[in-house]
C-alpha cells in the first residue's frame, strides 16, 4: 500500500497509526504543503479532494482518513477499531467524529490561510481561533472520556479504537498551538498512555522521513 502523507498532517497521522496497529507495511509518499504539492494536477488525479491523506491499495485510491481507518478495519480485523456492540460502536464513532468532523476542519491549513489572507487576521488572532475550537471540542470529549474510559488508557473502555486514533493527533495539534490542557486531565492521561504505545509513537510527525 502507498500512503500519500505529510509529516505534520494530523489526518495522515491518523492513517499512519491505523496502518501501524494493523501491522500493514506501507510506502510513504510525502506531499509538501508549503510547495502546494497537494494541489498539483498530478495529485488531484490521485485524490480529487486535494487533501492528505490518501491510501493507494493496488491502484485503488481511498481518500478521507475515517474511510481509510474503516477500510483497514474491514480488511484487517485485528485489533478491531470498533467495539462489537452497536452502542459501543456508536459511542466510539461519536468521539472520533467530534474530533474529525467538528474540531479538525475548523483548524485546517486552508481555513487558517483563508483567515490570514481574505480576512487579514494576524498570527495572534489565528492562533486564538485555533485554540478556541480545540478547547470547545475537548470540553465534551473530556466528559465522555471520564464516562466511558475504564482505566484512563483508551477513550472508550480499555482497548484501542478509532476514537484513540483520531485523538492523539489532535492532542499533538493542541500542544503545538500551546492550548491550555489543564481542564482536560483525563484526556492528558489517555494521551500519555497512547504516546507510549509503539504503533502510535512510530506515527508521530517528528519521526516521519519527510519531517523537517
Ligand atoms: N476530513 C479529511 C481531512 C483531510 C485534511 O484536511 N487534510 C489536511 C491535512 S491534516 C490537508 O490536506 N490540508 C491541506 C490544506 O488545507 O490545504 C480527512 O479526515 O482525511
Amino acid at each position: 500500500m502507498k500512503l500519500y502523507t505529510f509529516f505534520r498532517s494530523s489526518a495522515a497521522f491518523r492513517a499512519r497509526i491505523a496502518l501501524n496497529l494493523k501491522g500493514v507495511t506501507f510506502e510513504s509518499v510525502p506531499k509538501v504543503f508549503a510547495r502546494q504539492e497537494h494541489r498539483t494536477e498530478e495529485y488531484l488525479e490521485v485524490n480529487p479532494q486535494g487533501l492528505i491523506p490518501a491510501l493507494d491499495v493496488d491502484g485503488a485510491v481511498i481518500s478521507q482518513s475515517l474511510a481509510i481507518i474503516e477500510y483497514l478495519d474491514d480488511t484487517h480485523p485485528t485489533p478491531p477499531f470498533l467495539p462489537s456492540d452497536p452502542l459501543g460502536r456508536a459511542r466510539v464513532r461519536s468521539m472520533a467524529q467530534a474530533i474529525a468532523c467538528d474540531i479538525h476542519p475548523l483548524n485546517n491549513l486552508r481555513v487558517l490561510n483563508y483567515l490570514r489572507g481574505t480576512f487579514k487576521q494576524d498570527e495572534h488572532a489565528v492562533n486564538t481561533w485555533y485554540r478556541h475550537w480545540i478547547t470547545e471540542g475537548f470540553r465534551g470529549l473530556e466528559v465522555e472520556a471520564r464516562r466511558y474510559s475504564s482505566a484512563q488508557r483508551y477513550l472508550y473502555a480499555d482497548s484501542v479504537s478509532m476514537a484513540d486514533i483520531c485523538f492523539l493527533p489532535q492532542l499533538f495539534n493542541a500542544r503545538r498551538f500551546e492550548t491550555d490542557l489543564s481542564p482536560f486531565p483525563t484526556l492528558v492521561a489517555i494521551g500519555a498512555h497512547l504516546e507510549s504505545q509503539p504503533d502510535f509513537a512510530a506515527a508521530r510527525p517528528e519521526v516521519q522521513p519527510d519531517a523537517t
